[in-house]
């Protein structure tokens, strides 16, 4: 049996998977053991692609990715040990298969989110959605083990090795976390499922014992919070409170309940981090993290959402990609041309250009009046029940659309022509994350004055 080998570490639930269905076959195999944080030159030379264990070698082959190899081993002895693994039925396959990829691709990020959250607002989503996780493996619990032990009824089988190799996990990450998961009341089958999947025994015979998971657990812990302060350690933001693009940053950093360090610019004057940090552009906002610079704000909005998906209020960019697609293409039009003509309003020197401008800004707030009742669905945000890229991408220019008002006296964004955009409006400078530090229109309006005393000057200039 020299010829069949498993690299990896029997504390991965996917290496696991591995070690009970070897046992359930009865098949004997060498383990080589990989460390923590290091990779074998086997390992990289067996697994290019992913570089990650378990890999399985049989007759000197690689094979990768856990619910590839237990299907090999199923289907490489098929009659040893307790016989097959994959369901004897076309249709239970499909379904024990596609609870595994359910669990893999939902289920258990979900349990690590727990984990790495950096906040208890993030650490109860990431419970919420491990606990609906689980409601739906009960129902399938239930249509699948028809009354009987397991999911694969009087025998442990494919959906029974792929989720078990978790409740270990699963029992560490409710002692160590205070958190309730698994529970009797809630998920009555699946609990006792968990018990006796852990009594059987092939699993017994491999599966590490709690302490030792508990140990490596606080390990892995210790490693996220420290990750999550390196995150977090260094978040510099160069800006001015009253630029509108800055404003951007602020609020998307506000959402995700980011610390960071504000470098505050002198209006007429660039510092010399400014120059250094955006010498292409010379512009706020700059974000720095980790002594490295990003500059444009909806670069910068974006940048902020990848980095921290799953902190404070969640994803900022919409799930689904046309919706993001859309709130790309809105906010390129607001700053390509519609934030181009409220300026103008204000920089406008004759009557004649300034309706015009006003004309303008008008029928760009009724494109996005038609876009907010299309992408909020009768709800409060352009990302529905949240603020999402393009309420901050637009709403970022809530309080100036009210100081250009103020200034040249028109009534730009009307209840009556645009009754959607004006509740928005009043919602979006409501919401906790851009009330507390969003300027009023009074200080834009200010501001304005004193920019539009600059541009008669310079236009004056400009004339003689
Ligand atoms: N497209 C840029 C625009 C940034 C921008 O125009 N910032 C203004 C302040 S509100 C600025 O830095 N102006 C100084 C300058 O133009 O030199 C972004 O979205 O970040």
């Amino acid at each position: 049996m020299a010829d069949v080998k498993l690299i990896g570490s029997p504390l991965s639930p996917y290496v696991l998977r591995v070690m009970i269905a070897l046992s359930l076959k009865k098949v004997e195999y060498e383990f080589l053991q990989e460390k923590f944080g290091e990779k074998s030159e086997l390992l990289l030379k067996s697994n290019p692609v992913y570089k990650k264990i378990p890999v399985f070698i049989h007759h000197d082959r690689p094979i990768c990715e856990s619910a590839v190899i237990v299907e090999y081993i199923d289907e490489v002895w098929p009659e040893s040990g307790c016989g097959a693994i994959l369901p004897a039925d076309a249709y239970h396959r499909a379904l024990h298969r596609f609870w595994t990829f359910y669990v893999d691709d939902k289920l258990f990020p979900s349990l690590v989110a727990i984990g790495r959250a950096a906040t208890a607002e993030g650490k109860a989503e990431a419970v919420e959605r491990v606990r609906a996780g689980h409601l739906l493996l009960e129902e399938a619990f239930v249509e699948l083990s028809e009354g009987k032990a397991f999911f694969g009824g009087d025998r442990l089988a494919y959906l029974d090795v792929m989720f078990g190799c978790f409740v270990n996990w699963i029992k560490e990450v409710e002692e160590f976390l205070s958190v309730e998961l698994l529970d009797e009341a809630t998920t009555p089958a699946l609990h006792g499922w968990a018990e006796r999947f852990r009594e059987h025994e092939a699993v017994k015979e491999v599966m590490p014992d709690r302490g030792t998971v508990l140990e490596f657990f606080k390990f892995l812990h210790a490693m996220w919070a420290k990750e999550a302060a390196d995150l977090m350690a260094d978040v510099k933001l160069i800006g001015t409170p009253l630029c509108p693009y800055v404003r951007r940053a602020i609020i998307a950093l506000s959402l995700k309940k980011v610390e960071y360090e504000f470098l505050q610019e002198k209006f007429g004057e660039k510092s010399e981090l400014l120059l250094k940090s955006n010498p292409i552009y010379k512009k706020i906002p700059v974000l720095i993290h980790n002594d490295r610079p990003i500059c444009e704000s909806a670069i910068i909005v974006e940048y902020i959402d990848e980095v921290w998906p799953e902190s404070g209020c969640g994803a900022i960019l919409p799930a689904d990609a046309y919706h993001r697609a859309l709130h790309r293409f809105w906010s390129f039009y607001v700053d390509d041309k519609w934030f181009p003509s409220l300026f103008a309003v204000g920089k406008a020197e004759t009557e004649e250009a300034k309706a015009e401008a006003v004309e303008q800004v008008r029928a760009g707030l009724l494109l996005l009046e038609e876009a907010f009742v299309k992408l909020s669905q009768g709800k409060a945000f352009f990302g529905g029940d949240r603020v999402a890229y393009l309420d901050i991408m637009f709403g970022s220019f809530t309080n100036w659309i009210e100081a250009v008002e103020e200034l040249v006296s028109v009534e730009l964004l009307d209840e009556a022509t645009t009754p959607a955009l004006h509740g928005w409006a009043v919602r979006f400078r409501e919401h906790e994350a851009v009330k507390e530090s969003m300027p009023d229109s009074g200080k834009v309006l200010e501001f304005l004055k004193i920019l539009q005393a600059k541009w008669k000057k310079d236009a004056a200039a400009a004339r003689n």
